[in-house]
């Protein structure tokens, strides 16, 4: 079953992202820096279109820093992109981000004539955590649960130097099942939209073919004892006796082993894993245009 998720506040959001928009001189639209492509939502892309864009691979502590890196030189060859990576506890970060956003627009300095910036991107992401670092201040509300900031709010990071922060916008139709997937795995997506059984097992196979060592490492399974079992439901089963997250009478639970493994996935504590390549979004392209055909 393919996931969908887009509350109501979205698309009053989606709206007031349009009129503020002729008076912004800057985008910077944040990327989840373990699934850049999924998180580059085309509706946000179709708003945006027309402005100086900075992409930010935001996250990146959390990704895999080789992926990041072919993922940054991908955003670099698109006409009028910059592509940077941030990370909430990089304190040069924002100053670094100031001067870039200076540089771009170097005529927007007074009073009469602020630079004014808006940062995009899906629920969740760290809009909100990035422009409290920008300000130095916790002005914008933040949480990790995707739909914190609800409708656009303006910060004043100095008299001739504003930022908006604007609610996460999602994909207004998911497109594809991996990319709801990617998404919900991120924690972009509302928890009522969601089957964490299904998630864990997606996660868990896509970890079983990219990462197994990671995977083993985490959870204390041999390599050769988990290719040896059957289906990915089974790896849940030994990971639920290992964790103890047991119903009475030892019967596996199975839902608790599925949200503990999407929380260790979003706490870093599974490693630095991407769930997306520039050369998986070729694949996946490809694979598309041959249902077409
Ligand atoms: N590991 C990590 N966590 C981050 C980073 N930036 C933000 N977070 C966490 O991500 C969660 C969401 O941050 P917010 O700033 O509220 O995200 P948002 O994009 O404003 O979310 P919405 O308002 O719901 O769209 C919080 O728990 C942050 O602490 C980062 O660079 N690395
Ligand atoms: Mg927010």
């Amino acid at each position: 079953m393919s996931i969908q998720w887009f509350p109501g506040h979205m698309n009053a959001a989606k709206e007031a992202i349009k009129e503020l928009l002729p008076y912004v001189d800057i985008v910077i639209e944040l990327l989840d820096a373990r699934a850049p492509f999924s998180s580059c939502n085309p509706l946000l892309q179709y708003l945006i279109k027309h402005k100086t864009t900075i992409k930010l691979l935001n996250k990146s502590d959390l990704a895999d820093t080789k992926t990041t890196k072919m993922w940054l030189d991908f955003f670099e060859q698109q006409e009028n992109a910059i592509a940077i990576t941030g990370q909430k506890d990089d304190l040069k970060f924002p100053n670094k981000i100031i001067a870039l956003c200076r540089e771009l627009k170097p005529h927007r300095k007074s009073f009469e004539k602020p630079l004014r910036v808006m940062i995009t991107g899906i629920p969740n992401v760290g809009k909100s955590t990035l422009i409290n670092k920008l300000i130095n201040k916790k002005s914008a509300k933040t949480g990790d649960i995707p739909a914190v900031t609800k409708s656009i709010q303006c910060l004043t990071l100095e008299d001739n130097f504003l930022v908006y922060d604007t609610p996460g916008m999602m994909w207004q139709k998911i497109k594809y099942d991996y990319i709801g997937n990617n998404l919900a795995i991120c924690n972009s997506i509302g928890r009522r939209a969601l089957d964490e059984e299904t998630l864990a097992l997606y996660l868990v196979d896509y970890l079983k073919i990219n990462h197994i060592d990671l995977l083993c490492t985490r959870y204390k399974i041999s390599p050769h004892d988990l290719l040896s079992l059957n289906n990915n439901m089974d790896i849940i089963h030994i990971i639920s006796k290992k964790r103890g997250c047991l119903l009475p009478g030892g019967i596996s639970d199975i839902q608790k082993t599925s949200e503990l493994i999407i929380q260790d996935f979003r706490d870093g504590r599974i490693g630095k894993i991407s769930l997306e390549t520039p050369h998986m979004w070729d694949m996946w392209m490809q694979e598309e245009r041959d249902k077409n055909e």
